[in-house]
């Protein structure tokens, strides 16, 4: 393991931040990247590389501290490892699927009263963010959020319908390269998340924007229609939509999107948005750039007004479709979660360059409400977070800074 002794030495120091190596570091001079490749295959090693220096540094901490006892009770032993798609055997792949169209087959958690259109066990995760979207998105929660939806999504699929591995995750990166519908987590078959929509001739471009955001016009992708192939084909959406976005730039809304509203899942494969926001460089540039959670969080949403809409944006739009075009519904595609997981690796790797800064109350910046408006106190590590009839219980944000030291065990490979 190449970083380990620069690690143990840092963690003797009580000082991980110190293990990162620094240019004037002989000994790793070659090691850590400092500036994203505008390479694409350059970038895409690099992330393997900065991927690594991730697991070595948290396996190696989760060694060191494997005669304390932590709060969490995280270990080598029983780490929880997320792997990407296209690594899954097909058995794999479809035991996650299966586990997804369990949760759809179940009974919701919450209650018709509030919201008559959650029907399933999985609507309890799409109520929950419709419910809350204006307060985790361009907020100070946003990534600690997500980090914590998606984990206990994973729980819920291995809890309540048997599932015994964990989440995988997309890597924009190799769909970038591959194109979407050619990759094995969109191609269709029944080892994958479902492929395209069916092809919609003469839509029009996505406009981007509202919520007090200016517009970016893209071009529409290759489906547009209800998913026809794969685990997903007779998927039903059941709420929103909320800001649902068209071809042609119109935004479609049924109120609150909490009435029961069944329609097929659509898809919209977009490459182009996939190549040009969420390629490799644009993941190590994501991670290696921005030296505060602030620039960090803000590079992966899109600086409002600088025409990019980030790897958070990149990976939501080039999905497309209904609801997938809709901030608030989104995760009632399944293949949410897989995008999400990609978002909270990204976050984890950048943790890992600097580790007590990144996982403290200096990895924390932003307030309540979506860009601070209306203006909301500032999110701290005491700031809770709550999804409410989805999964229990309400958290603290210093119990999602790290995803092995507090109630969360895992890593990425
Ligand atoms: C970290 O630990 C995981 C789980 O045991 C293992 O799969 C991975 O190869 C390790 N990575 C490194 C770089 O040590
Ligand atoms: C879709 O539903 C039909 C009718 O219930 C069923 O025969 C078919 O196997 C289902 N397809 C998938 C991919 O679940
Ligand atoms: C809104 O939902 C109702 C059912 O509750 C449905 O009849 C109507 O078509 C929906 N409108 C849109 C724009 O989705
Ligand atoms: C790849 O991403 C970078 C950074 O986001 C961007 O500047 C570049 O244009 C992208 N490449 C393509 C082919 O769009
Ligand atoms: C909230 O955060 C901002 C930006 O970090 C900071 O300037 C401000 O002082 C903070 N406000 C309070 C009340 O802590
Ligand atoms: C929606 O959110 C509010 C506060 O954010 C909460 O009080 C309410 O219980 C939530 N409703 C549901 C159905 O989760
Ligand atoms: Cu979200």
């Amino acid at each position: 393991m190449l970083f380990t002794s620069q690690v143990a030495l840092g963690l003797l120091a009580g000082t991980l931040a110190n293990a990162i190596p620094t240019p004037q570091d002989e000994a790793t001079t070659t090691s850590l990247p400092t500036a994203a490749s505008t390479d694409v295959a350059e970038a895409s090693e690099q992330l393997a590389q900065l991927a690594e220096y991730a697991q070595g540094l948290v396996n190696d901490t989760l060694e060191e501290s494997s005669s304390k006892r932590k709060r969490g009770g995280c270990t080598l032993s029983n780490l929880a490892v997320r792997r990407e798609w296209g690594t899954l055997s097909n058995k794999q792949r479809k035991a996650y699927t299966d586990a997804v169209l369990c949760l759809q087959a179940k009974t919701a958690k919450t209650p018709s009263s509030l919201m008559p259109g959650a029907k399933s066990r999985f609507d309890d995760w799409v109520g929950t963010h419709i419910n809350q979207t204006m307060t985790i998105h361009y907020t100070g929660t946003f990534l600690a959020w997500h980090r914590y939806f998606t984990w206990q999504y994973e729980q819920a699929l291995r809890n309540e319908c048997g599932y015994t591995g964990y989440q995988p995750y997309w890597d924009w990166a190799k769909t970038a390269v591959t194109g979407l519908a050619a990759s094995p987590i969109l191609d269709g078959s029944a080892y994958s998340m479902s492929g395209n929509g069916a092809p919609v001739a003469n839509q029009g471009p996505i406009i981007l924007g509202g919520n007090g955001l200016p517009e970016i016009v893209l071009p529409s992708g290759t489906g547009g229609g209800c998913v026809t192939s794969g685990p997903f084909k007779n998927m039903t959406v059941n709420l929103g939509p909320v800001a649902l976005g068209l071809p042609g730039g119109a935004t479609e809304s049924n109120g609150s999107g909490l009435e029961w509203n069944p329609r097929c899942l659509k898809r919209d494969l977009t490459d182009y948005i996939n190549k040009r926001f969420a390629n490799a460089t644009s993941i190590a540039r994501n991670i290696l750039k921005p030296k505060d959670i602030w620039d960090f969080q803000m590079t992966m949403q899109g600086y409002p007004g600088s025409g990019d809409i980030g790897v958070h944006g990149g990976g939501h739009y080039s999905m497309g479709g209904d609801p997938g075009r809709d901030l608030f519904v989104s995760p009632g595609d399944p293949f949410f979660y897989l995008h999400h997981a990609m978002i909270d690796r990204t976050w984890w790797i950048w943790q890992t360059l600097d580790v007590k800064t990144r996982t403290g109350a200096a990895g924390i910046s932003g307030t309540g409400t979506f860009l601070d408006s209306p203006p909301s106190p500032n999110t701290t590590l005491d700031t809770m977070v709550d999804l409410g009839y989805a999964a229990g219980p309400a958290v603290r944000m210093r119990d999602l800074m790290s995803t092995t030291d507090g109630p969360m065990c895992y890593i990425y490979l």
